[in-house]
């Protein structure tokens, strides 16, 4: 069940402009006054602004844009994705919390989220800058029954879930570029960040990272992003709340994942084939072992990208793309 705080908010929020006596939200929720009165200053503290008046009750005046738990839950319509959440204001990075939490024997589907990252991270060692209250910074923790070289396939499932959520939720034409990266008119405005541990035919957990541009404004970019970089609010030329975003997301990542488990990966394969804006376009893949360049075609069962190089096709597994 939710917290009282929570079904609190929840009244508020459902009586809109008009108030409610402290009274009747005693009654609803089969508690003290006091309490209401305690919980009250906390959401205040949380930058929640209640006008509190004698005589007719309390009025929610302000909400904070926030992702914490209170905030998603109206919006969650899932049955196991986010339905644990562990959310912090800021923090280094969501990854190490959420990889101490699955050694902890989390069960699969718990999320850590936050409003900002000091020292978000990408892959090899690259950084992720997250600005506060403007994106979507959050780890996933999975445990799927599947061996080491096929979870790369995770981070194709979700990109294809991030990507129909946007669509849907914006209208925005996101398309994506493998193997982890959304990008809007050529600009990045996602990534996703797949670590795992496990063995060779076993992987025990999977914490997937996951990065979106949600507000970010122009002005906050370091000057390396510029070129690069863009967000949802700046392809839009509107901002857009982060609570039905993240619900809509997690949605398409529990339909996918579970068609997934009872169906392979053939299903998500056909997806990402339709929202990739790369095939049939001449790349250049930076790979281990050498420079790859031919015309992308697809996608391999295993997740690799198939390029059609003149001399054959050739199957790309871990590498940096250019288009
Ligand atoms: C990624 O790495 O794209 C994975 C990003 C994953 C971020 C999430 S946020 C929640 C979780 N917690 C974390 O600490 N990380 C995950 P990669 O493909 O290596 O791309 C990194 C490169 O993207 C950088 O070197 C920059 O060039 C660029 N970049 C950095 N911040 C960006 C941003 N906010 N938007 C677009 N591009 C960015």
């Amino acid at each position: 069940g939710s917290s009282i705080r929570e079904q609190i908010l929840n009244l508020l929020l459902k009586q809109g402009e008009a108030t409610i006596s402290g009274e009747e939200i005693s009654r609803q929720l089969q508690c003290s006054r006091t309490a209401i009165w305690k919980h009250i200053n906390e959401l205040r503290k949380e930058g929640y602004q209640i006008e509190a008046r004698p005589k007719s009750g309390y009025r929610l005046v302000y909400r904070p844009d926030r992702v914490a738990p209170e905030e998603l839950k109206p919006f969650l319509q899932t049955k196991w994705v986010g339905q644990k959440v562990r959310y912090k204001r800021s923090v280094d990075s969501t990854q190490p919390l959420a990889h101490d939490w699955a050694k902890e024997g989390i069960e699969e589907g718990s999320l850590v989220i936050t409003e900002e990252q000091i020292a978000g991270r990408g892959r090899m060692g690259r950084a992720w800058h997250s600005p506060p209250h403007s994106g979507i910074w959050m780890s996933l923790i999975l445990r799927p029954p599947i061996p080491l070289a096929q979870a790369s396939q995770l981070t194709l499932l979700t990109s294809v879930a991030i990507t129909r959520a946007i669509r849907k939720e914006t209208g925005l034409n996101v398309t994506i570029k493998w193997p982890n990266d959304l990008l809007i008119d050529g600009k990045k405005t996602c990534g996703i960040l797949t670590e795992l541990r496990g063995e060779q035919d076993q992987v025990h957990y999977v914490v997937q990272g996951i990065g979106i541009n949600v507000n970010v404004t122009d002005s906050v970019w370091p000057e390396e992003l510029k070129e690069i970089a863009t967000s949802l609010a700046i392809e839009a030329g509107r901002t857009f709340e982060r609570p039905p975003l993240i619900a809509s997301i997690l949605g398409e990542i529990e339909a996918l994942y579970e068609g997934y488990l009872n169906h392979g990966f053939q299903p998500i394969r056909i997806l990402w084939e339709e929202y990739a804006g790369m095939l049939g376009k001449t790349i250049t893949a930076r790979t281990a072992g050498g420079m790859v360049k031919g015309i992308a075609t697809g996608l391999a069962e295993s997740g690799a990208l198939l390029v059609e190089t003149g001399k054959g096709t050739e199957a790309v597994f871990s590498s940096d793309i250019q288009i």
